[in-house]
């Protein structure tokens, strides 16, 4: 220690405290945010070192427990993180890893046979970006023990703090994230266990646990293990959906190290569920081992449908779009050497992996096929009308492009507005035509359009594209929005910077609503990806008093608001309930919905597809019962809509 009882280091440690001082200099290069997703990502570093071990086939069991503090402990059952001096750095192994920028894997001697490759930045950027970290390592009948603080410093350096049983082996770290560095500090239940169960079905027999000790009832956690692995996965996602075929089909294949494993089944929706990963990482841009699985799928469905005469000679071949319409389909590929490219890095490059995963799908699903004559049937079938769908949708296609732009029936109904530009432009979806007048009195013309919506809009989760397209509101939306649809869907050509969706907060609103957001969910999702979808917020009280008028959203800010009044001025205060945009005259509607500076926008998010798919299928489906409880579930005021 100095003179101001501050710890002197030699200089390496002084080294290593210069990387990781780098590391918090610089958080965005190693965790990409420090926003919710950062903080979220310091525990899928260590989460990713337990998987590891798990893949090299010494640990079974992982454990997440969401501390009453906010720090975060990763247990697993692997051989625990060597303890020896390192040779290089002269302390012991588990010191570096955590204090090395880089160490991981190239310390270990033996190393990992796959890993993670993009989450590989390690053990030492959490320690980095933690408050403080403390590692257990169990091993040879000891239980180890190292703490560091603010920012990697090694307060503790490791020695023993107990006994332990002689089998008992693994690894326990716990972890607080330092409030300097991030925005929050608050972990989500929902995130961690979304991805842990997601964790659990690409890592098939693999333990999961998760546990929030800051939940007072929640004492023992959720534990996901599914021998089925991702065929699990695949029954999971068609819970809700009607198959086609009972099977779940599950093949898979290996080839140089390279693992290589894909389940499928189709439903009766028009929708396709792809997800692909390598190593455990989802693949949103695809990569090879997608292209080799959608190549061969539709080459041996080709085949087999001419084979068994069901195409015919002269009919055109199913395309990939055909075979892919109804189909729930997991990918998964485990790469001791991944290429990760594209601005993402979501796109797996290595070329060897098209092959492989070719064979392995085609000879599979050919033999599924052969073994299975009545689900194939079920299958072409269900392909043969995805076919004559898009037929038929392209000449609808062709029909309304022909009409929009030869009847001026469309710029009847929209309320454009005068500017041009993208960027500032937005428009607003009304419910109704009275709405829609007082919407088009109060908004800033330059800059703000206005869609009144008369008729009731088709629900599309039970309608393919061609009869979406003969609705004539449907056929309105996408012309003011620009960007075509279907195979000519543009997202550059969308004209409007913000969608807003304005519907009363009543029964009748929240059911345009959400047929609305089922729309653009099908047929427009990367507007809703990129964020240009909105729903506004009109108020449910206005509370007046003397000169002031005042409005709020809900029962709480109304509450809060006539609280923070002096008593004689809330006695005197008149109070009333909404009834509907309608009913707002245009000064009014402009200055709590639409005024930019004032109105409160809610920003509609696809963050989690499997999970809002189950939410519209669950709303919009054929199975009534599902529907029926999700609403009661979720909102109270829609308890009497009809289903
Ligand atoms: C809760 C976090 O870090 N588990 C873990 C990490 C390692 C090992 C086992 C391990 C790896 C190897 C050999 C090897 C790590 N070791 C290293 C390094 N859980 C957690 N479990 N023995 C044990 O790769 O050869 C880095 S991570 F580099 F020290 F070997």
């Amino acid at each position: 220690m100095d003179e101001n009882n501050e710890k002197v280091y030699d200089s390496s440690s002084i080294q290593v405290l210069e990387g990781l001082e780098a590391v918090r200099k610089r958080p965005g290069m190693y965790i990409g945010t420090t926003d919710v997703k950062g903080l979220h990502h310091l525990v899928w570093e260590i989460v990713d070192n337990s998987i590891d071990e798990a893949l090299a086939g010494y640990c079974k069991n992982i454990e997440v427990i969401i501390n009453k503090d906010n720090s975060v402990t990763v247990k697993d059952d692997g051989r625990g993180i060597p303890t020896e001096i390192h040779p290089k750095t002269k302390i012991s192994t588990v010191e570096t890893v955590y204090t090395v920028l880089h160490a991981g894997g190239k310390f270990g001697g033996g190393g990992y046979k796959v890993s993670g490759g993009l989450h590989g930045v390690g053990a030492s950027v959490v320690n980095a970006l933690s408050k403080w970290v403390e590692v257990k390592v169990y091993k040879n009948g000891e239980v180890n023990f190292i703490r560091f603080e603010n920012g990697g410093h090694t307060v503790e350096p490791l020695h023993v703090i107990d006994k332990c049983s002689i089998e008992r082996t693994g690894t326990t770290v716990t972890f607080k994230p330092d409030p300097e560095i991030f925005d929050t500090d608050i972990f989500d239940y929902n995130t961690l266990m979304v991805r842990i169960r997601e964790l659990a079905f690409l890592n098939r027999g693999l333990s999961l646990t998760i546990r929030d000790d800051r939940d007072l009832e929640d004492t023992t956690g959720e534990t996901f293990l599914y021998e089925g692995g991702i065929s699990e996965y695949v029954k999971f996602i068609n819970k809700e959906k009607t198959p086609v075929h009972d099977e779940i089909i599950h093949l898979e294949g290996e080839e140089d190290g390279v693992f290589f494993e894909v389940a499928m089944q189709y439903n009766t929706s028009y929708n396709d569920n792809i997800y692909s990963f390598v190593n455990n990482i989802n693949t949103h841009d695809g990569g090879t081992h997608e292209e080799g699985v959608r190549r061969a799928l539709t080459r041996v469905i080709n085949a087999y449908a001419r084979k068994n005469n069901i195409l015919k000679e002269k009919d055109e071949a199913l395309t990939g779009d055909d075979v892919k319409e109804g189909i729930t389909m997991i990918i998964s590929c485990k790469h001791p050497n991944p290429q990760f490219e594209g601005q993402t890095k979501g796109r797996l490059g290595n070329s060897e992996v098209r092959k492989l995963a070719d064979n392995v799908f085609s000879q599979g699903f050919e033999r599924f096929l052969l073994e299975n004559p009545d689900s194939a049937r079920a299958i072409i079938n269900k392909c043969l009308l995805a076919c004559r769908a898009r037929n038929a949708a392209r000449k609808a296609r062709e029909i309304t492009r022909k009409s929009d732009l030869a009847t001026t029936n469309f710029f009847g109904k929209l309320s454009d507005c005068k500017s041009k530009d993208p960027k500032v432009s937005e428009i607003f979806i009304v419910e109704g035509d009275s709405a829609g007048g007082s919407a088009k009195k109060g908004r800033d013309s330059m800059t703000q359009a206005i869609l009144p919506l008369r008729g009731k809009i088709l629900n599309v989760e039970k309608a393919r594209l061609d009869r979406a397209l003969s609705n004539e509101e449907i056929r309105t939306i996408i012309t003011a929005f620009g960007t075509g649809i279907g195979e000519e869907f543009d997202l550059s050509k969308l004209r409007y910077d913000k969608i807003i969706i304005m519907t009363d907060a009543d029964v009748d609103g929240s059911h345009i609503r959400v047929l609305l957001l089922t729309l653009f969910y099908r047929f427009f999702k990367p507007i809703v990806e990129a964020g240009h979808v909105y729903a506004a917020q009109p108020p449910l009280f206005r509370i007046m008093h003397g000169k002031t008028r005042k409005y709020v959203l809900n029962d709480e800010e109304l509450e809060e608001y006539l609280k923070s009044l002096p008593e004689n001025v809330r006695s005197r205060a008149e109070i009333a309930r909404m009834k509907g945009l309608g009913e707002m005259d245009a000064e009014e509607l402009n200055e709590t919905t639409m005024d930019i500076e004032k109105r409160v926008l809610r920003k509609i998010t696809v963050s989690d597809c499997v999970a809002a798919d189950a939410i519209f299928e669950k709303l919009m489906g054929d199975e009534v019962e599902p529907r029926r409880k999700f609403i009661e579930e979720n909102a109270g005021y829609v308890q009497n809509l009809d289903i």
